[in-house]
């Protein structure tokens, strides 16, 4: 009997899971499926908890009930009898037994298909989902994700029939070399908490496309790059509605790019443009396949550094931000387009245009949002606090989500700054690392910024770190007033030292239990955390190179290490309650500190003299 067979083999071997780590569903094979159309697999699925890993250890996914004689095997799991958890939705909100687990979970549900198109392939598509995911269909291994908050799918054509099972295992175990690691200031939201669905594909269809404005200071080039999911030779046809554009692009072994002169009204808070952009693909007369067509809204802008400023279309900008989790009292780590809408109209009425999403990549609709809404972002990586920099494949897991994160949103004119981590020690192993990761973001993506969010060196009380050569922007997380009792330290802080680049103060703060009151000394209080706050705004408006401010964080968010009386579960530094409707006074100090520091860069769309006629839409330079 092979061992695929026998159910009882796997209790056995300890080196189980190798063969399921052979196919990694990672970013070589991630297909960008803006605009196309979906079928979802959201709703019910059939869930157990498996502490063990049988699933993985004994093949369950197999579906092996009955031996070659028809007799029946004494299985272990039970399909359609297990209890049926919502897909969307993180595990520990589904049921109360459910709150603090954080094993292996087994999902399954079925699916018709039908072709509709000949050669028509089947891409699964997943959202997010915690933390290294195994997918099988119809008894087939399918592939493993490793990263609890990219993306990540499987062309699944070759395993999928009229009637399909599918069974995904979902590991949500903390610990030390998974990034994040095992220790952090957020609740461990495990399962598939991100929508799941299929995709269907022409044979030979458009794999990606980065659309972007050159990022030469003339707003006048618009790039395009394409890549095919196969070596293919043919030609490309760009459509830009509203610039005129139709270009064609000459695609070889699989890959096109352009470099178009047009002038389009830039992208910015106070004038959110997108324009509709279309690609279609004609792969050449030797490949019998329906021409792939993408469509996406974009907006072209740019980002830049001069000196110690952060300049948008050229113009001075000051980053009036505040920090979020994607962290929800009823849905936690699962969000949706009303939940994200409300999260900008908050940061408007506090006079904000920027968002640092804090620690890891946030849902893709938000940055979809953002760019209607004409928000600015931090997008981050959770290469958070203690990681084990010196462990190849800890880096390897941080490249590759950093890739993924990059490959999803980088058509968003939202998103101007790439985070590549938050609070690591400045360490040989780190230093090694997170400079890797820069150079890998700065290589692939040449329109956005690059930071991370650095701790202060405690010992000079100066800003240095080593990163900082290696990024655009330096962030610094700073708690004096709070940690630190000592304020004065802040502006000593700013007089040591003089970064040479611009400065975001990514976090400050102090925690307030909603409805606390007290002097402004009693910890925990409303009036304490608003007094913190207008010392510290009065304080950062006078450092000439800090480019702007995101304050720790918008709402309460759960977190299993604070259990003091007022937190109960929470970090409770929100200028907003977890209801996330009751405003803390602090909010009203950032809302007046940045009424104060809008900057009027409608002038930013002032273009030099000489590029105004340089407006001809159909030749390739
Ligand atoms: C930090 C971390 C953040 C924490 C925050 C706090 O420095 O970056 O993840 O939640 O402090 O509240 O301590």
């Amino acid at each position: 009997m092979e061992k695929a067979d026998n159910f009882l083999a796997g209790i056995h071997d300890a080196d189980y899971e190798a063969e399921y780590l052979q196919t990694r569903l990672d970013v070589s094979g991630l297909i960008n499926i803006m605009g196309r159309e979906t079928e979802s697999l959201n709703g019910k699925w059939n869930f157990a908890p498996d502490l063990y890993d049988t699933c993985r250890r004994s093949h369950w996914f197999k579906d092996y009930r009955f031996d070659a004689n028809g007799n029946e095997l004494p299985v272990d799991y039970d399909w359609e009898a297990w209890e049926r958890l919502t897909v969307p939705a993180p595990w520990n909100l589904e049921k109360p037994e459910l709150y603090y687990f954080e094993g292996h979970g087994v999902y399954t549900r079925t699916f018709r298909y039908i072709p509709k198109t000949k050669g028509e392939r089947l891409l699964l598509r997943f959202e997010g989902a915690a933390y290294r995911t195994t997918v099988f269909l119809n008894g087939k291994i399918i592939g493993t994700h490793d990263g609890a908050s990219t993306p990540f799918n499987a062309d699944i054509s070759d395993a999928v029939l009229p009637d399909n099972r599918i069974v995904v295992t979902a590991d949500a175990r903390r610990s030390p070399f998974r990034l994040p690691m095992d220790n952090t200031d957020w609740f461990n939201y495990g399962g598939i908490y991100r929508d799941v669905y299929l995709v269907r594909l022409p044979q030979i269809f458009i794999k990606d496309w980065f659309v972007r404005l050159a990022p030469d200071g003339t707003f006048s080039t618009i790039l395009a790059d394409i890549t095919a999911n196969a070596p293919v030779n043919g030609k490309a046809l760009l459509e830009i509605q509203g610039l005129g554009i139709k270009q064609e692009i000459t695609v070889q072994n699989g890959k096109g790019e352009a470099k178009i002169s047009a002038r389009p009204e830039l992208w910015s808070p106070e004038n959110p443009r997108l324009y509709d952009v279309s690609i279609t693909l004609d792969p050449g007369g030797a490949v019998d396949s329906v021409r792939d067509r993408v469509q996406d809204s974009i907006g072209f802008r740019e980002i830049k550094t001069k000196g110690q400023e952060i300049l948008l279309n050229g113009k001075k900008i000051f980053l009036r931000g505040i920090c979020v989790h994607e962290d929800h009292f009823a849905l936690g780590k699962t969000t949706n387009d009303e939940i994200i809408r409300q999260t900008i109209r908050d940061l408007k009425e506090m006079n904000g245009i920027y968002l640092r999403l804090a620690h890891y990549p946030h849902d893709a609709r938000f940055a979809r949002i953002a760019d209607e809404e004409g928000v600015l972002l931090w997008e981050e990586v959770p290469v958070y606090w203690a990681v084990v920099f010196d462990n190849p494949r800890t880096y390897a897991d941080a490249e590759n989500q950093l890739c993924e994160l990059i490959m999803r949103d980088r058509n968003r004119a939202s998103v101007i700054i790439w985070s590549i981590g938050n609070e690591n020690a400045d360490t040989d192993p780190r230093l090694a690392f997170m400079s890797k990761l820069a150079q890998k973001a700065k290589a692939i993506d040449d329109s956005r910024l690059v930071s991370a969010a650095c701790l202060v060196n405690q010992e000079k009380l100066q800003i240095s770190d080593r990163l900082a050569d290696f990024l655009d922007v330096i962030g610094i997380n700073e708690y004096y007033g709070w940690y630190d009792p000592d304020f004065e330290k802040l502006p000593k802080l700013f007089a040591n030292s003089s970064p040479g680049k611009p400065v975001l103060i990514c976090e400050f703060g102090g925690d307030a239990r909603l409805g606390q009151r007290g002097s402004v000394d009693d910890l925990w209080t409303e009036d304490k955390q608003k007094r913190l706050y207008e010392q510290q705004v009065e304080t950062l408006k006078k450092c000439p190179y800090v480019a702007g401010t995101t304050p720790w964080i918008l709402y309460d968010f759960r977190c299993p290490r604070r259990f003091n009386r007022y937190q109960e579960g929470f970090n409770r530094k929100g200028l907003i309650d977890a209801d996330r409707k009751t405003r803390k006074p602090a909010f009203f100090v950032m809302q007046k500190f940045y009424a104060e520091m809008k900057i009027d860069y409608s002038s930013a769309f002032d273009i030099p003299k000489n590029i105004i006629n340089n407006t001809t839409h159909d030749r390739t330079f």
